[in-house]
């Protein structure tokens, strides 16, 4: 699925290069640099149509929020929630299969639609791409998007947003930036949510924030429940100074 999708062409080779061996095998060894060639294009194509949605948004002052995270981890939740205090954002779903998040958000008087991505893994610049004009208005001014939840794959996949938002939940333990050192690297804005569950999981703050910074010196981090909605005002105002930007530009 990996190979398929490109992610490991995409990653940061600084993470990566203690796992690729050269092989002493010729026939592995032109295997290797063919995947390569192959998931090389597959980003490159990728990129050229991000930058394209990018300059969309910049030409009509939209401003696009990617959010990544494990399933679970409470994205569909904290959007529901967000939608009280912003309720003229425009969010798009990525699932691999269903509407269920779609039809959550729509409940809760969201506009949203949902892409489903079948055999693949994560959302790509081509089905934002054909939501331009369509569901994607320029007069909008925030859109969010829900990626398919995947700490891997999403990371390598630039969609032309303004910013990487990771979500990581405390049920997952505190170690996953360092599991998942791309994502974690790459993000504008980490979410660490469910922080209701963390006596009860006794989950350990400082040990989390320490792998945070591990992989990540400078985003900023966000501590939140979107269930009981402490911290969730730090997240609004996040997303409304983001709003104010993009008008001044
Ligand atoms: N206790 C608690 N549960 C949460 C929180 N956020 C989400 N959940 C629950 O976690 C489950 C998964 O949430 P969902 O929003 O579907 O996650 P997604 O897959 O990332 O979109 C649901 O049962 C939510 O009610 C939170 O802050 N605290
Ligand atoms: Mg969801």
């Amino acid at each position: 699925m990996c190979r398929d999708c490109g992610c490991e062409a995409a990653n940061d080779k600084a993470f990566f290069n203690h796992h690729h061996h050269d092989h002493d095998h010729d026939h592995h060894h032109h295997h290797e640099i063919k995947t390569i060639d192959i998931e090389q294009a597959i980003l490159a194509k990728n990129d050229a149509l991000a930058e394209k949605n990018r300059e969309y948004f910049n030409r009509h002052n939209i401003k696009v929020f990617n959010i990544i995270s494990s399933p679970g981890s409470g994205k569909t939740l904290l959007l529901e929630k967000t939608l009280k205090h912003l309720p003229n954002i425009s969010i798009i779903i990525g699932d691999q299969e269903k509407d269920f998040d779609a039809k959550r958000i729509a409940a809760s008087g969201g506009r949203t639609i949902q892409l489903n991505t079948y055999s693949s893994c994560h959302l790509n610049a081509e089905m934002i791409n054909k939501e331009l004009d369509n569901f994607i208005t320029p007069d909008i001014d925030l859109l969010i998007i829900e990626n398919v939840g995947n700490l891997v794959c999403p990371a390598a996949f630039d969609l032309g947003e303004h910013a990487k938002v990771a979500v990581l939940s405390t049920p997952e333990g505190e170690e996953k930036p360092v599991k998942y050192p791309v994502l974690f690297h790459t993000a504008d804005l980490i979410i660490i949510n469910k922080m209701d569950l963390a006596p009860i999981l006794e989950w350990n703050q400082d040990k989390c924030l320490d792998y945070i910074r591990k992989v990540n010196a400078k985003a900023q981090i966000i501590k939140l429940s979107a269930k009981t909605e402490e911290g969730l005002d730090s997240w609004i105002n996040y997303l409304s100074n983001k709003n104010m930007e993009a008008r001044v530009h």
